[in-house]
């Protein structure tokens, strides 16, 4: 994989792939509607823009190997800019690739596409039938619904990573079950990048943790091999926040704080 455009290049995920990405040969494309934190390095490439932009995404995306979408709002926010960002930014993505001639797009989806999957079906199995908690999660299912479209369609390869809590540490009781490690980020990405023939997948995103919520199966097909545990951060997290709590309702379903009250809809605007 010779050039990679990362949309959100310059956001979490985006900076923390950016050195584990890096490769003898290869160009990250970054594309962010703010510069990247710290400036382009050598074999990489900056464009200020929205992914809204089709003309610039078609420029971006030409003579690129792969895409890794990540760009869009991160969080639950109103409909309209969930819709505008999310939706319309994915469609503008995928159709701006497939224009170009990429053959692979990467989609950075949710846990939250899943999130109202209730404590009893953990381990959540890949290919879980949507349940968004949020209209974040709502957004991430019409992405992987694109990702669908454009592989059966048009016959490009389309990953969907159903990504958990990719910090770098895990920080409450919920995340020693969902981390992902910045370095198993990586491994995680590269794995997509370099899956032979992939056509569509469903994978989650989520380090090797003892305490772990999903299926890894379908990420370790693709070449996954994760090496972190969030295990490791057990004891301090404890020691901050005591057991986890079986009636704590953060812990009933997989999204998390996402599926409760305070995330509806006339709470937050
Ligand atoms: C996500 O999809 C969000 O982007 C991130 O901010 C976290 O909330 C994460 O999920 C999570 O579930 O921990």
């Amino acid at each position: 994989m010779a050039i990679i455009l990362i949309t959100g290049g310059a956001g979490r995920i985006g900076t923390m792939l950016r050195t584990r990405l890096a490769r003898p040969g290869r160009t990250l494309r970054l594309l962010d509607i703010t510069p990247p934190a710290d400036p382009a390095g050598p074999g990489e490439e900056v464009t200020v823009a929205s992914v809204t932009d089709m003309a610039v995404m078609e420029q971006a995306c030409a003579g690129t190997d792969a895409v890794i979408h990540l760009g869009g709002v991160s969080g639950e926010a109103p409909w309209e800019r969930v819709l505008e960002t999310n939706i319309q930014g994915s469609y503008t993505v995928f159709e701006a690739a497939r224009r170009a001639g990429v053959p692979r797009v990467i989609f950075a989806s949710s846990n939250h596409a899943v999130g109202f999957t209730p404590r009893s079906a953990f381990p959540v199995p890949d290919y879980a039938f949507p349940a968004p908690d949020t209209y974040y999660g709502v957004s991430k299912v019409a992405g992987e619904g694109l990702a669908a479209q454009y592989h059966y369609r048009y016959g490009m390869d389309t990953i969907c990573l159903r990504i958990l809590s990719c910090f770098e540490r895990p920080h409450n009781v919920r995340m020693l079950s969902t981390w992902l490690s910045p370095d198993d980020a990586g491994r995680l990405f590269e794995a997509c990048l370099t899956a032979p023939s992939p056509g569509f997948r469903v994978a989650f995103g989520a380090s090797a943790n003892t305490r772990g919520w999903v299926s890894l199966a379908e990420a370790r097909a693709l070449g996954y091999e994760p090496k972190d545990d969030a295990e490791a951060y057990a004891t301090e997290i404890i020691a901050e926040y005591g057991e986890p709590d079986p009636d704590d309702p953060v812990l009933a379903y997989l999204g998390g704080e996402f599926t409760l009250p305070e995330y509806d809809a006339d709470r937050l605007s």
